[in-house]
């Protein structure tokens, strides 16, 4: 009890403080198109004093990469949109950071804000999204009412009866959170030391996104509530007109975007005009017709390594397997360069450079590597990948995924698109799926 008495007192001083910085901002005379900009930045914050503002955490499990983290986020912008329908919530965007992939050494990668690899303004034309520092900021600290911790149930589903629910239920793993001396819950919370949860229980849940709404809206009162292990719910409708506004108002931050096309203009001769793939940062006016887009004069290729290749899957060819494939591509195609996005060993790299001298790839200095970090470099790739005549991608690769939806976005022939390695020895290699675009 001393805990909350404690927090609402904190909550209330940090309100009480955000009110007097908005109206300073009322009374101080600023002008012109930087008084707009400002305004725009500040106004949810004294309307979220005087709103009955929820807020949407969530977390996803330490193992999954930054691309299947993508792809929650698309399950949670849906379960946002079923809340909002009864009930003023935003989804507070998980700060990125502690990826397993992310290893390059002495590069800080944590606590990293979305705006880094995403615009957020057009995440913010789908849903009602802030950054983890700005709910800190507005509602009252770093305390999050309530964490449920997804999972399972621990009975599993009778073959054959599968239905969808949700229930509260004893933890089947060890939590990850513990109580400290004044009684919060302590956890990772994106690498904030300070983020303490009130409460902690586990909730077993079973089915889309959307199934965990009225729970929430319920039976929870909680202000913030937090879903972690939230890649245990599925997708509302994948692929469908949700999926894709969601999807396509994933834009690349823009300082991503422009390095990726000076290094296009600069090593592939490919630009915009040229190759038929304008771009609208808004992304409520791109339609780009199936077919338009020509790609640039390079094909490009995915190359998933590491952990696909340690685990020998029958799926995922050698080296020499890619290059053959290449190399055929290239003269299919009459292209004569080739650009590689990979996130294979150094020594690796070195084999696959000396069977393919032509290959260009984007190497960024330590300087930008530490500014853009791996997320920013992969971010680069993916979008080099996604402006090509032809793209290739390694097989069930979240990775290869996103670079398909970002060419049906910018309109290119699925045959261009929808393309994977086959393994050395694969038999039947079957070749990804086409998802076409609901507008
Ligand atoms: N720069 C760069 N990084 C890559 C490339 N391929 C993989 N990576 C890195 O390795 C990580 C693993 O790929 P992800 O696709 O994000 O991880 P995942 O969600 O586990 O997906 P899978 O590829 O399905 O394993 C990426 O997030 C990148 O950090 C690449 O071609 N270029
Ligand atoms: C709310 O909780 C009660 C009691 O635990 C439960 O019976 C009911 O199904 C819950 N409602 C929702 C919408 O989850
Ligand atoms: C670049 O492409 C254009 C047409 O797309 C072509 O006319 C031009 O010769 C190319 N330049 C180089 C250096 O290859």
């Amino acid at each position: 009890m001393a805990a909350r008495r404690e927090r609402s007192a904190l909550a209330a001083c940090f309100r009480a403080a955000l009110r007097c910085c908005v109206a300073a901002v009322v009374l101080s005379e600023v002008s012109g198109s930087e008084s707009d900009a400002f305004r725009a930045g500040s106004s949810g914050l004294s309307a979220a004093a005087a709103r009955d503002v929820r807020y949407l955490l969530y977390d996803v499990n330490p193992p999954e990469g930054f691309n299947l983290r993508r792809d929650v986020y698309i399950r949670m912008a849906s379960l946002l949109k079923t809340l909002r329908q009864r009930g003023d919530w935003v989804l507070v965007l998980p700060p990125w950071g502690r990826l397993y992939h992310w290893q390059s050494p002495d590069v800080h990668q944590v606590q990293i804000p979305w705006a880094e690899f995403f615009s957020v303004s057009s995440l913010q034309a789908n849903v009602p999204v802030i950054e983890y520092e700005d709910f800190v900021a507005e509602s009252g600290g770093p305390f999050i009412d309530q964490v449920f911790v997804l999972q399972n149930y621990a009975e599993g589903w009778k073959e054959g009866t599968w239905e969808e629910k949700v229930d509260e239920r004893p933890c089947i793993d060890r939590l990850t959170y513990s109580k400290d001396k004044q009684g919060y819950y302590r956890g990772w919370f994106w690498g904030y030391e300070e983020t303490r949860a009130l409460g902690v229980t586990c909730l077993s849940a079973q089915g889309h996104a959307s199934v965990l709404a009225p729970h929430l809206q319920e039976n929870v009162t909680a202000t913030s509530v937090m879903l972690d292990r939230a890649e245990t719910v599925l997708h509302d409708h994948y692929a469908g007109k949700d999926y894709w506004n969601t999807r396509r108002s994933m834009v690349f931050a823009k300082h991503l975007r422009v390095l990726g096309d000076q290094f296009r203009a600069k090593y592939l001769n490919s630009t915009d005009k040229q190759d038929h793939t304008p771009y609208s940062e808004d992304w409520t006016r791109m339609r780009a017709k199936l077919g338009s887009a020509k790609g640039g004069p390079y094909l490009a290729v995915h190359l998933r390594r590491k952990d696909f290749i340690w685990g020998h899957r029958e799926d995922v060819p050698s080296l020499k397997g890619a290059v053959k494939k290449i190399r055929s591509l290239m003269k299919k195609h009459k292209l004569e360069k080739v650009f590689i996005a990979t996130d294979a060993e150094d020594e690796e790299v070195l084999d696959l450079k000396r069977l393919l001298p032509e290959m260009v790839r984007y190497e960024p200095s330590r300087a930008e590597l530490e500014l853009l970090k791996d997320g920013g470099v992969a971010i680069i790739d993916q979008w080099i990948c996604a402006h090509a005549r032809y793209f290739i991608g390694t097989s069930v690769s979240t990775f290869s995924f996103r670079i398909h939806e970002e060419r049906e976005i910018l309109g290119f022939d699925p045959k261009s698109t929808y393309n994977r390695f086959c393994g050395d020895e694969e038999e039947e290699c079957e070749q990804p799926t086409h998802w076409k675009i609901v507008y």
